[in-house]
């Protein structure tokens, strides 16, 4: 494919990652308005890189007329929760949705992967309005902690450094640091209530003070 057909190719999986953005963006701010708390702290959405692209299509020997089946995360969403209840709360939230249809689901956060990697995957086939008429992509939606986020985000720019190729050194840290993450999101949930009381009474205190 030249520039213009992958321009042309890559186009549905960008208007589906602006409209899962909004969708969820209101789903939070829905439920905050229904229940005084969302589940959703943020989110944020990208079309994967043409080269990372054909590196994955390399990597899974997926061939350039097979991409939209064989890579399923060219759209991909990830949704940040603040606890752990809220990843699986979101993801039910997600099944029961009719705007789109789930295809299978990763609990990478029951089984972690060796890298120390936790996450909640599901992919989705979603449907997009073009102008030559429908059209179904496959996205991936990645579900995190904050903590959990952070620790992706750091060994993914880890790996981008050392291609790919930790030294054993960093490795084991990094899985160190993913228990260090897993802890502390433990420890979050256990004082859940009193975190959330808390927030609510900022958060009034803070209108109070706007309404001034
Ligand atoms: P990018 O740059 O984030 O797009 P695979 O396991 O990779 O052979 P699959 O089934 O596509 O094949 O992948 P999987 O394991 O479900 O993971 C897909 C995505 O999850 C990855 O996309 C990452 O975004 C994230 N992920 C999975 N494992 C790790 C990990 O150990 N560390 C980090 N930081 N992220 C991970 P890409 O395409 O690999 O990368």
């Amino acid at each position: 494919m030249d520039g213009r057909d992958w321009g042309l190719f890559l186009q549905p999986y960008e208007q589906a990652v602006e409209e899962l953005k909004v969708k969820f963006k209101t789903m939070r701010a829905e439920l905050k308005s229904r229940e005084d708390y969302a589940p959703i702290e943020f989110v944020t959405g990208r079309v994967k890189r043409v080269s990372s692209i054909l590196d994955k299509a390399k990597r899974l020997n997926v061939s350039e007329d097979r991409l939209h089946i064989g890579i399923e995360d060219i759209a991909g969403i990830r949704i940040m929760c603040q606890f752990v209840d809220d990843i699986y709360r979101v993801a039910s939230l997600i099944r029961s949705r009719q705007d789109l249809k789930l295809v299978y689901e990763k609990d990478y956060i029951t089984n972690y992967k060796e890298s120390g990697y936790r996450s909640y995957h599901m992919i989705i086939e979603y449907p997009v309005q073009t102008a030559l008429g429908h059209t179904l992509i496959l996205a991936e939606i990645q579900i995190r902690t904050l903590a959990m986020n952070f620790w992706a985000t750091i060994e993914h720019s880890l790996n981008y450094k050392y291609k790919k190729d930790l030294p054993e050194e960093v490795k084991y840290r990094l899985q160190k640091a993913a228990e260090a993450a897993n802890l502390l999101d433990n420890e979050m949930t256990s004082i859940r209530k009193e975190i959330l009381d808390a927030q609510m009474t900022f958060e009034e205190n803070s209108n109070c003070v706007a309404a001034i």
